[in-house]
């Protein structure tokens, strides 16, 4: 079993190093968190990294603190990647896979290329914490409050607080287990799903009044300018929800929200509920996800990209 190999590994080194992709959500910064913590615990030497600065309403989450951005040359035993699907996701990070021994990859993407020594690749699993969770016990060892706390926060988010079709008993089952070291998870569950700053309830009248449908009221589309966030006095993170705004109305199987991040180009979110795989539609574009949540980055003026996203869509549906 691949989970106990890799347990020996971390029972055998020392040096760790732990990682996960760009634009982190709730599963990366969990995931990533849960491990650092659980490895510092049992007393090993480790680094956690992230390519971009984490929204800071995670910051209640035990390691927040610790992730760095950038590298300094060393040399770690086993690097540790996860929620990636292929190593593009490290950014300017991917040179960390060559300042270790043994590079493994942990992952719950059905698109994932397999890059690593080790891979470790389970489709079932809801979110990449769910995997850490299995690892940590797999192996014998206890999960401490603060490691719940992170692998909590993957799981949650990754599901939609337990609400997406990737929700399984075994989510349930790992979710009831974590909750039982005592975390405190309806003031977690407040603060990853129930909070808005000003900014963000000023932006969000800004986004739903940009408003279209299309395709029978089937398609609804939402955008971000970057005149709009500065306007509001908001950051690009505090837009990253407002997709579901667009896939929540009732006649609509796709939302999608199109955010500008620079001049001619702009990051697509896509949503879906029952029907449309929208991964195969950001795929199209270079980008990737899972079946009822994606993304990707598109490029061209405001309107073409908005047409080809919408083309790509219909197209899909025949
Ligand atoms: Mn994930």
């Amino acid at each position: 079993m691949i989970l106990n190999k890799i347990g020996n590994i971390i029972k055998q080194n020392k040096s760790f190093a732990v990682v996960s992709h760009i634009i982190p959500d709730g599963d990366a910064i969990g995931s990533t968190l849960g491990l650092y913590n659980f490895l510092s615990e049992i007393g090993k030497d480790v680094d956690v990294f992230n390519p971009d600065k984490l929204p800071s309403k995670f910051n209640f989450l035990p390691g927040f603190f610790d992730v760095k951005d950038t590298l300094v040359k060393r040399h770690y035993d086993c690097i540790f990647v996860l929620d990636c699907s292929d190593k593009d996701r490290l950014g300017h990070l991917v040179e960390l896979l060559n300042m270790a021994d043994v590079v493994i990859n942990i992952d719950h993407h059905i698109s994932n290329d397999l890059f690593a020594d080790i891979n470790y690749v389970d489709t079932n699993a809801g979110a990449v914490g769910e995997i850490i969770y299995n690892l940590i016990r797999i192996n014998g060892f206890e999960i401490s409050y603060n490691t719940a706390m992170c692998l909590y926060t993957s799981i949650v988010t990754d599901t939609g607080g337990f609400k997406y079709s990737n929700t399984t008993s075994m989510t349930l089952n790992i979710a009831g287990d974590l909750i039982n070291t005592g975390i405190d998870f309806p003031e977690i569950n407040r603060i990853l799903f129930d909070t808005l700053t000003a900014q963000q309830v000023k932006l969000l009248s800004r986004v739903t009044s940009t408003l279209e449908l299309y395709n029978n009221n089937s398609i609804a589309m939402l955008h971000v300018t970057k005149d709009m966030l500065e306007e509001c006095g908001a950051n690009e993170n505090d837009a990253s929800e407002m997709v579901n705004y667009a896939r929540d109305i009732d006649t609509v199987e796709v939302g999608v929200f199109i955010k500008e991040v620079e001049k001619g180009k702009f990051r697509v979110s896509l949503r879906s509920k029952n029907k449309i795989d929208v991964r195969i539609i950001a795929e199209k574009f270079n980008g990737g996800g899972h079946i009822r949540a994606a993304g990707c980055t598109v490029y061209g003026d405001f309107d073409e990209v908005k047409n080809k996203v919408l083309n790509e869509i219909i197209n899909h549906w025949k």
